[in-house]
């Protein structure tokens, strides 16, 4: 039996891949202090027997400890919630907050294209996000299908109770929100980049958001039509700073634990 010896700030990375009838089913990961692992990795288990894809047939587990002296702490944005009757309003509105995150009007509109129309070359989904140069709307990410994949981020225990009660206050307490916040964290904390675009490919999740470190987190009810299967992310970077390999590294590889919340405002119309 291992026995690990819990100290204050000693974090584990608890990661979960499962696949069904050979391809991936799902995954999912957090960072936790060690009198936690057995309980989060259990979790995890049950995430992947209970997708509603269909139960994994096989899935693997990893446990690893991260060096606490190599994490990235930050702090979630504000969630702003904006609510648009339709989609194409919603995209409208999207198109006007990048370009107020300072991206070019063309970048936006392609990068709205790409995710109507599938951003995989296949017209799918892509199982990662899309690199979009803010001025030139140039793709710079190297796998149009895989894309870039964020992980190994999380939320400190307390930026989680304090989060869930917040959230909850608006109503908004959902694992969705939840991890695109952690995620759009983690995106805004990396060189390079200024904005970020997303929408699910849940066919029943049609609520999106646009983020940058000045707008915040800025959720649009309607982005895409209730029943469609595509979604996507997009992160807009600067390229005439940008070192993409760097970038790359640090959305793959860096770890990141949100540690502080910003503000939860109640949604609104938009102005
Ligand atoms: N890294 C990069 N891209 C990702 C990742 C990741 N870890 N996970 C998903 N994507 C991309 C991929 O193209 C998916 O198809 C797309 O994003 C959508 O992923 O405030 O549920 O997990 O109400 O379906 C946003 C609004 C919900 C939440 C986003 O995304 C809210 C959502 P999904
Ligand atoms: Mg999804």
């Amino acid at each position: 039996m291992l026995i690990f010896q819990p100290m204050s700030d000693e974090l584990y990375s608890v990661r979960m891949h499962a696949e069904r009838a050979g391809a991936h089913l799902c995954g999912a990961e957090r960072l936790v202090s060690a009198d936690r692992i057995e309980e989060t990795a259990a979790v995890l288990v049950r995430r992947a027997l209970v997708h509603p894809r269909g139960c994994a047939e096989g899935l693997r587990l990893a446990v690893d400890r991260v060096d606490p002296a190599s994490v990235v702490r930050g702090r979630l944005p504000a969630v702003t919630t904006l609510q648009v009757s339709d989609f194409s309003t919603g995209r409208a509105l999207a198109a006007e907050l990048l370009a107020k995150a300072g991206v070019s009007s063309a970048a936006a509109v392609f990068a709205i294209h790409c995710l109507a129309r599938g951003a995989a070359p296949d017209g799918r989904s892509m199982r990662g996000a899309m690199l979009v140069g803010a001025t030139s709307g140039r793709r710079l990410e190297p796998d149009a299908a895989r894309g870039v994949r964020v992980t190994r981020m999380d939320l400190s225990p307390q930026a989680e109770e304090r989060l869930r009660a917040d959230l909850a206050a608006c109503g908004l307490d959902r694992p969705q929100v939840r991890e695109a916040l952690v995620l759009a964290a983690k995106v805004l904390a990396a060189p390079g980049v200024v904005a970020e675009l997303c929408w699910s490919d849940d066919p029943d999740y049609t609520t999106g958001y646009v983020a940058s470190a000045d707008l915040g987190y800025v959720r649009l009810t309607e982005l895409k039509p209730a029943g469609d299967e595509r979604g996507g992310r997009v992160f807009f970077v600067d390229e005439a700073r940008v070192d993409l390999a760097a970038l790359i590294a640090f959305l793959e590889h860096q770890v990141f634990l949100a540690d502080a919340v910003g503000a939860v405002y109640p949604p609104r119309e938009p102005r």
